[in-house]
């Protein structure tokens, strides 16, 4: 059993390398919200919640965070006792409907707690079975199509496994054909449009299937899973909803509806670990493939998703870059890292996140911060 004794809040801010550009908004330094949480017995590890600065990916921000779990979701479980991770999701949900991002950043600590109790790592409490994941680089929105051509290159030089673009409304066309012509017929490379097209763009839509994308993310309105339906029976390019996978029964509706025929799996989205697993045992059942998503986390978020990453449904390269993709700096040692064929290696040996949280940078960082604990 686990009983949380306390939760801690932080607020760092970090500065990206370089700008993300995505179809609804640039981001250069990230405000990032940190969980410590601190069961009964003195064990106590690190989360993140994904939530970003403004509510232009979900309707969370790292506001609405900070809120829900001071307000609404630490009371919930402090001083609760927890049989199993399984279990936490449902209490976080009693009357509290929404605000995923935040209930999974308290869900996965205790996940990660619970993998400190029991001896075993990340990767054996979710069940993974990959030593090595994956990763493809998730690439910003870039000034011209020369320039995304340079960045597309010098990301197959790197060895990613996958090259992924942003697109947009007038950044589409002209840039997946710099992106195609960089990449060479055989790179896997895909579009992510953040939910920035309707279907009066269905002729632009259609003229991207000559390009051979592995598979066009999120191209409808975020909460729209109806459309997307429409749009895949008029493209050949395999849709990929994010956004609009909120939980299992969205999961079962783009399935039922053939919205889309991949899944983007971000536990930070979903409610935490126990929604995503349930994704993915479904989209296995199913034969949905699935990937591990990525919000530009420090390396504590990025624990918890190569983790997960390692189920066997994840039959696809994640979003799942290095530190030095992001960060000068990250907040954990070993920092994230690649090899030259775009792996990244699965902790396995020691419980808990398998990485070294550095807390003394994170009190570097931190611009705010509360603790809440059991009366
Ligand atoms: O849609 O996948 C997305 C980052 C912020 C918000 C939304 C998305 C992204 C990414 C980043 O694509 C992927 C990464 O973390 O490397
Ligand atoms: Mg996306």
């Amino acid at each position: 059993m686990i009983k949380l004794d306390s939760i801690e809040l932080r607020e760092i801010h970090l500065a990206l390398r370089e700008p993300f550009r995505i179809s609804s908004g640039e981001i250069t330094q990230r405000r990032i919200l940190l969980l410590r949480l601190q069961d009964a017995d003195g064990l106590a590890t690190w989360s993140e919640c994904v939530a970003g600065e403004r509510p232009n990916y979900s309707p969370e921000t790292i506001d609405t965070a900070w809120l829900a779990i001071t307000q609404w979701l630490a009371p919930l479980v402090l001083g609760y006792g927890f049989g199993k991770p399984a279990e936490v999701l449902d209490i976080l949900s009693q009357g509290i409907k929404g605000h995923n991002m935040a209930k999974a950043a308290v869900e996965m600590g205790l996940w990660s707690l619970f993998s400190l109790q029991q001896g075993l790592s990340l990767k054996q409490l979710v069940g993974g079975t990959r030593e090595k994941v994956a990763t493809g680089i998730s690439l910003g929105i870039q000034a011209s199509p020369g320039d995304l051509a340079k960045k597309v290159s010098e990301a197959i030089s790197a060895g990613y496994a996958r090259i992924k673009i942003k697109i947009g409304p007038g950044r589409d066309l002209d840039y997946v054909a710099a992106a195609r012509e960089a990449a060479g017929a055989e790179t896997p490379l895909m579009a992510d449009a953040n939910g920035a097209y309707s279907l009066g763009d269905l002729e632009t839509l259609k003229r991207l299937d000559q390009y051979r994308l592995m598979m066009i993310e999120q191209p409808l309105a975020w909460d729209d899973i109806f459309r997307h339906a429409t749009l895949q029976s008029s493209l050949e390019t395999p849709i990929c909803l994010d956004e609009s996978i909120t939980d299992l029964s969205r999961a079962e509706e783009m399935v039922a509806r053939k919205s889309g025929r991949i899944i983007n799996i971000k536990p930070g989205r979903v409610g935490g670990f126990g929604m995503a697993l349930r994704i993915h045992d479904y989209c296995l059942a199913q034969k949905v493939p699935v990937w591990c998503g990525g919000m530009l986390e420090t390396g504590i978020g990025r624990a918890y998703n190569v983790a997960l990453a390692s189920l066997p449904g994840f039959t696809l390269p994640g979003d799942l870059s290095p530190s030095r993709r992001y960060w000068d700096r990250d907040i954990v040692s070993p920092e994230w890292t690649m090899d030259r064929d775009g792996m990244v290696k699965v902790p396995d040996g020691e419980p808990g996140l398998g990485v070294t949280v550095d807390g003394a940078r994170i009190d570097d960082l931190t611009v705010r911060r509360e603790t809440l604990s059991v009366a």
